[in-house]
């Protein structure tokens, strides 16, 4: 990944003055909540909102609550997502940390969060002037917590701070009720650029295999898919067996996954090929409950054109129930692919053609069935979708007609050009 160590400043904000020089991405300060605070952790059998007075490297506002795992809340035990402690937020209770950050840079804020009453639970997180509204409502898995990402763009000149905060926009009747969050860390995101246009005379992609690629030169304009690979995204912990999940960024001028909308109100899993089988590279992203979870980028085409849309399909490794297809759109075409791979396979190519009507087409994906793990058959799962190109097709079928001779006579003139 993009380990570019810039500084984040992280101020103990309730401590001291003291700047921590800090890498582009990772936890924030206590972002585990595991630090202790001045006095000790308090004691788990207080009543809610008790005993917590002071939170290292947070600023509290409203009643909070450290909890520990294992602490009973009536008949039901808190979960704490990761290590031995979490927060709880209570009505519109808020908790912040300010952070440093590169003024125009794009920031990832991961984190966990669960909630503890079977009411309408909800996060508001915001940075830099800009608020999300997390639903917690939806389990996505059996655990009973998930790691979230939200993404907002640098607004401080350097030297100024900004802040970071996450509060229970609720007023519930129970007031020992209220999210719980763990394990917050950002990471500063990179956008990989437009893939470059080269207007040579062949296509080597075509017909040759992937070691080749090296000397590929295209005809007509290659892969117009930005971040197709899903190789960019949000912060992702050693240990994140359960992914990341991309909530809808619909409405939001940034997003965790450069060049991709999540436009359904359903999230979306981000994966990595640590805990999942992931198709190419480290990451894929895992489409889940049905139409609810959609995930789209508007890509350049030349009106009047004609282009493949390919895409890698996969398994996620996750014991999710079959059938597995994934509903792909490209301008006004859509079909359906079935995973059907052959073998001990873990991945079958697809391809979608089109006719491109405008200068920006929209390319789209989500799960035609609402899958669910075998193992608990209640953890939310599916399709796994990787290595999404556009391609100009025009030239290639042109090529396949006509253009044999001449394509070998290339690739000797490419050979030359590359020998020397
Ligand atoms: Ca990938």
């Amino acid at each position: 990944m993009h380990q570019k160590w810039l500084n984040i400043h992280l101020l103990h904000s309730n401590q001291s003055n003291v700047k921590q020089n800090w890498p582009t991405a990772g936890l924030l300060i206590n972002g585990d909540f595991e630090t202790p605070p001045t006095g000790g952790f308090p004691n788990p059998s207080l009543a809610a909102g008790e005993g917590t007075t002071s939170l290292p490297g947070w600023t509290i506002g409203g009643t909070v609550e450290l909890i520990e795992s294992n602490q009973r809340q009536g008949a039901m035990i808190l979960i704490v997502p990761q290590g031995k402690h979490a927060l709880k937020l209570g009505n519109e209770a808020e908790v912040s940390q300010n952070v440093e950050l590169e003024k125009g840079s794009t920031y990832s804020v991961t984190f966990s969060a669960a909630r503890t009453c079977a009411q309408l639970e909800a996060l508001n997180v915001s940075a830099a002037g800009a608020v999300a509204t997390v639903d917690l409502q939806t389990l996505y898995s059996v655990e009973g917590w998930d790691a979230y990402a939200w993404a907002f763009q640098a607004q401080q000149e350097e030297g100024a701070e900004t802040k970071l905060a996450f509060k229970n926009p609720g007023m519930e009747d129970d007031p020992s009720c209220g999210p719980i969050i763990d394990n917050v860390a950002v990471k500063k995101l990179f956008t990989p650029d437009r893939p470059e246009e080269l207007y040579l005379i062949f296509h080597c992609n075509c017909w040759i295999a992937e070691p080749l690629n090296l000397i590929s030169m295209t005809c007509f304009p290659d892969n117009a898919v930005i971040n197709g690979d899903f190789e960019e995204g949000p912060w992702m912990f050693p240990n994140a067996t359960l992914g990341v999940l991309l909530p809808t960024n619909l409405d939001e001028d940034t997003t965790s996954l450069p060049g991709w909308t999540v436009e359904s109100n359903r999230a979306v899993r981000y994966i990595d090929s640590y805990h999942f089988n992931v198709p190419q590279g480290k990451r894929a992203i895992e489409l889940l409950s049905g139409k609810e979870g959609i995930i789209s980028q508007m890509v350049e085409t030349t009106p009047q054109k004609q282009y493949s849309l390919t895409f890698t399909l996969g398994d996620a490794g996750d014991s999710c129930q079959s059938p597995l297809a994934v509903m792909a759109f490209a301008g006004d075409q859509a079909q359906n692919f079935h995973f059907s791979p052959t073998g001990n396979a873990t991945r079958q190519p697809a391809n979608l053609t089109f006719m491109a009507r405008a200068e920006r087409t929209r390319i789209a994906f989500y799960s035609v069935y609402y899958n669910t793990r075998s193992d608990d058959r209640s953890s939310l799962c599916g399709p796994v979708v990787d290595e999404v190109r556009v391609w100009g097709a025009s030239a290639a079928a042109r090529l396949s007609g006509h253009g044999l001779v001449g394509l070998f006579l290339g690739m000797v003139v490419l050979f030359g050009l590359v020998l020397n």
